[in-house]
């Protein structure tokens, strides 16, 4: 198949699926089109049948905001048209499936048979879908896609209800982990800090509020008191200064290491002990899932999705939102005893495998596809 794909290009979740799924279906001997407005950044600069296209979206005076969805639906009719795309795969609703849509729209007396199909990855549902200024235009477009996917279950009732889109059928295509990559032995020890026997608890994400990274600071602070360990943080966003604050405020400042983004957190994560995620509200949670396939078990909150990816007293741990007490015990519970520790951390790593591995997953996106393009998905 040749497909277009299209997703936000920078550090997030959707962006890492999008990416990672064109590459392996690349691999597995598709042609894949990515038309985002910068390299996506889990995108190596060659491979084959990988080609990048760049949204541009020009400049005018009189524009105070650059209509980018306009230049993205030209952008996708004209790569669809030269290139013989026989579908259009977008990542995050908005805006990429409205784009998709007015391509669509456009390419009715050309390629009457082109297909949009349109994943949904969490807060384009949840907290941007439902703002009254993007409700209509995400219902409309979501309800003009002619295949719809949710990476939880959590996201598909969440949709379905908020949107009362009684007719969307809207299948879950889990996310994924290539458990080559997410995979304890491969890598030797980034930190020395195991070396001289404390533990390391890490948290990575886009520090937005919704992942509260105040409460992960919290967490470790309250593990500190028992357990010797360090903090390791990674990756940058509005919340990071509050962060930093927190650490400097509970005196903990000098054992917890802000990495700032990096280009790959497996090597990473393979030091890691543990991984906190208190979110606020979490479609799925890929960072945790990563985490999971690396041998490493989560504390977080029984949050969205949550509860869908981590097993709750096996693979680690959920609590209420904003239980530090009760996350920080239950770190302390999993880190005080090598024994449990080691379990949760095969454990992790082997369901995280059965459940969401590569292969199973992309399978099942290449199925959808087939059906979207036979129109069995209605
Ligand atoms: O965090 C966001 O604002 C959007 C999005 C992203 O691009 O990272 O995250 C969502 O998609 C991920 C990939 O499917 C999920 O793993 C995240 O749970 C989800 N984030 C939220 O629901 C907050």
């Amino acid at each position: 198949m040749k497909i277009g794909i299209t997703c936000y290009p920078t550090y997030g979740g959707s962006g890492a699926v999008a990416t990672e799924l064109g590459i392996a279906l690349a691999q597995r001997g598709h042609e894949i089109h990515f038309i985002t407005y910068q390299q996506p950044f889990r995108l190596p600069s060659f491979l084959p049948r990988i080609f990048f296209h760049e949204v541009d979206v020009g400049r005018y005076p009189l524009f105070e905001y650059p209509p980018y969805d306009l230049a993205l639906a030209v952008r996708m009719h004209e790569v669809v048209l030269k290139h013989g795309l026989d579908l259009l795969h977008v990542h995050y609703a908005i805006p990429h499936a409205t784009s998709a849509w007015i391509a669509r729209e456009m390419l009715i007396p050309t390629r009457p048979d082109i297909k949009v199909l349109t994943t949904l990855h969490g807060t384009d549902i949840t907290i941007v879908g439902q703002d009254p200024s993007f409700f209509p235009i995400t219902k409309f477009s979501i309800e003009k896609s002619d295949g719809l996917t949710a990476v939880s279950q959590y996201l598909r009732t969440e949709t379905l209800s908020a949107f009362g889109c009684t007719g969307c059928r809207i299948e879950v295509i889990p996310n994924f982990v290539d458990p080559a990559v997410y995979h304890r032995a491969r890598y030797a020890p980034q930190l020395d800090d195991q070396a001289r026997g404390r533990k390391v608890l890490m948290h990575v994400s886009n520090f937005r509020p919704v992942k509260r990274v105040r409460d992960v600071v919290r967490i470790y602070a309250r593990v500190a008191r028992e357990i010797p360990s360090v903090l390791v943080m990674v990756g940058d966003g509005p919340d990071r200064v509050e962060a930093e604050e927190e650490a400097r405020t509970l005196d903990v400042e000098s054992d917890v290491y802000f990495l700032g983004k990096l280009e790959s957190v497996a090597p990473l994560l393979a030091s890691a002990d543990l991984f906190l995620l208190p979110t606020l509200n979490e479609s799925f949670g890929l960072s945790a899932l990563e985490a999971l396939a690396t041998g490493v078990p989560v504390i977080g909150t029984r949050a969205g999705g949550l509860p869908e990816v981590v097993r709750n007293g096996e693979t680690g741990a959920l609590c209420e939102l904003g239980d530090v007490d009760g996350m920080a015990a239950a770190a302390i519970h999993l880190l005080g005893d090598a024994a449990r520790w080691s379990a949760a951390s095969t454990l992790a790593a082997s369901d995280a495998r059965a459940r969401f591995g590569m292969d199973a997953v992309v399978e099942q996106y290449e199925r959808f596809y087939v059906r979207a393009l036979q129109n069995e998905l209605a």
